[in-house]
């Protein structure tokens, strides 16, 4: 059997928001986990559109196509194309999840929730030629998945190709985030067996992993234990946790000590009645500060992830949440405008209260405004969201915030970090271009690499002092 897995672009390549690195970062890694449920007589690629152009002449025997929002029209098109050949096509993802009635027209089969468990129940069936319409997930485990298909994927058009997930979902339950409706139905967070995650992490060439859980800290004991298990591999890693995670316990200092070096954190909002009004207890009456102190102390970098419009923003929480991040020393600040996804709380709140004001799906990137604001006009929410991104990434604002970090090696981890990651926009776009971007994972490594906080006498802001000495 043929089948040909295809992750559709989340944005149009071209389009004045494409950024080529940041669509370069890392592979399918739902589509190769899906492929490891293959026959070894099965023949199979995976095409991802951000990275590689998708050729629709073929004609596979099986399509299997991944849903998001901000692609869902793309896929759908994708969909109805190779249906009119004549190709089987099966739809699945986080927006087939939310949105089953819309996506069905467009497939044989739609899948919802995750696919560990059904896709290989489909699989035998339409062996048999016996398929369902509509499978849902039933049985939520990782336990004795089989490896995902690497294989599948070319290592070079990425930057991190060792992405890795070794748990699903979060024990919290934010009203904007997917997760409830995505894992409903069953539990919504769990783990793979610790030595099944070693053993995955083992067959990953180099140093560097990102772990894309949604909550790496999630299960205290299984992070723990993972994070033991890691000690002295030489590993390097980035991941995702929330605020109480950080400061409870030891946790952290064990995942320092396993080579996490710069992490993802929900902060969110400042404003205590935002976080309430979103369910976001874990932030709620949290020592932000005493969370970016401790991770700093730690050597572990910090990727702040900040939502501007929800009901107590006023217009001045854009310069507020930046001049904050950049006094903290944050290395990274991900802006999102706050996005009712169809399937959350947040969603059936803004419908009820007739806010939405559009179903625009490509709309949906955190980038647009998608429903009415109260605390500032949508304009303003629009305009504010994109000076806070300029305002954050001023050469200004990242010497700023690396004279935060103590040890002048802290400082200019902080620098080539933050400025990598914005200022050299045509570097990546030459590297990518020669598909070789897995040759510049190295030098992430070493801006990664392991720099415990010592007192140094000589900081960034000495080092770059203009000479009073020279003209
Ligand atoms: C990697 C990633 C990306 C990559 C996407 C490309 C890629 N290579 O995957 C990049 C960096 C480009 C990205 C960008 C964004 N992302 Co993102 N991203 C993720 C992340 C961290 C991991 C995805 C992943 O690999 N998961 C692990 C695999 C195993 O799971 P999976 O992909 O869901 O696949 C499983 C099922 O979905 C299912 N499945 C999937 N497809 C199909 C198809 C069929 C037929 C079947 C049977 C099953 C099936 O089977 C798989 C196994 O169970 C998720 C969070 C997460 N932990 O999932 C967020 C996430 C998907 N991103 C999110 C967001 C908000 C964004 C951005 C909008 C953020 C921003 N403002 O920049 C942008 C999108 C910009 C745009 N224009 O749309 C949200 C989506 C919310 C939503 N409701 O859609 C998530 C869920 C994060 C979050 N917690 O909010 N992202």
């Amino acid at each position: 059997m043929r089948v040909k897995f295809i992750l559709p672009s989340l944005i149009e390549a071209g389009s004045p928001l494409w950024r080529p690195i940041k669509y370069s970062l890392f592979p399918p890694l739902g589509l190769a986990t899906l492929a490891a449920y293959l026959d070894p007589d099965d023949e199979a690629e995976i095409v991802d559109q951000h990275v590689q152009p998708l050729d629709l002449n073929d004609a596979p025997d099986l399509v299997v196509i991944q849903v998001y929002i901000t692609n869902a029209y793309r896929a759908y098109a994708i969909a109805d194309h190779y249906r009119a050949k004549g190709c089987f096509v099966i739809l699945g993802g986080l927006h087939v999840t939310a949105l089953p009635d819309e996506a069905i027209v467009h497939a044989d089969v739609i899948f919802t929730g995750p696919a560990e468990e059904s896709f290989p129940r489909f699989l035998a069936d339409f062996r048999k030629r016996v398929h369902a319409r509509h499978y849902v997930s039933s049985e939520r485990t990782l336990q004795g998945i089989p490896p995902v298909r690497r294989d599948l994927i070319d290592r070079n058009r990425y930057l991190v190709p060792n992405s890795i997930v070794v748990s699903r979902g979060c024990p919290h339950h934010c009203d904007f985030c997917y997760k409830d409706a995505f894992f409903e139905g069953g539990i919504s967070s769990y783990t793979q067996q610790v030595d099944d995650a070693l053993g995955e992490i083992n067959r990953l060439p180099g140093r560097h992993l990102y772990f894309l859980d949604d909550h790496l800290l999630g299960h205290k004991s299984f992070a723990r234990d993972l994070f033991r298990g890691m000690r002295g591999m030489g590993r390097i890693f980035q991941g995702a946790a929330t605020v109480d995670s950080i400061l409870d316990g030891s946790l952290i200092e064990t995942a320092a000590d396993a080579g996490l070096r710069s992490i993802f954190v929900g902060f969110e909002s400042l404003d205590p009645q935002n976080l309430k009004q979103s369910n976001k207890r874990q932030n709620l009456e949290r020592n932000y500060e005493a969370a970016i102190q401790r991770l700093h102390d730690l050597g572990i970098m910090i990727n702040a992830s900040f939502v501007f419009g929800l009901d107590y923003d006023s217009p001045s929480v854009f310069r507020q949440t930046v001049d904050w991040a950049v006094k903290m020393g944050v290395t990274t600040s991900t802006f999102h405008i706050a996005t009712p996804y169809p399937g959350t709380g947040f969603y059936r709140r803004m419908q009820q209260a007739g806010r939405m004001m559009t179903s625009d799906w490509d709309l949906f990137d955190t980038r647009h405004v998608t429903f009415e604001p109260i605390g500032m006009s949508p304009e303003q929410l629009k305009t504010g969201y994109d000076q806070a991104y300029r305002d954050f990434y001023t050469w200004e604002s990242i010497l700023q915030a690396s004279r935060f970090h103590g040890t002048a090696k802290h400082q200019l981890k902080h620098f080539f970090y933050t400025a990598g990651w914005k200022k050299f926009e045509p570097l990546w776009n030459m590297v990518i271009q020669l598909k070789k971007l897995n040759l510049m994972t190295p030098l992430l490594e070493a801006i990664l690499s392991k720099v415990t906080q010592q007192a140094e006498p000589q900081t960034l802001a000495a080092m770059t002092a203009p000479n009073p000495e020279t003209p």
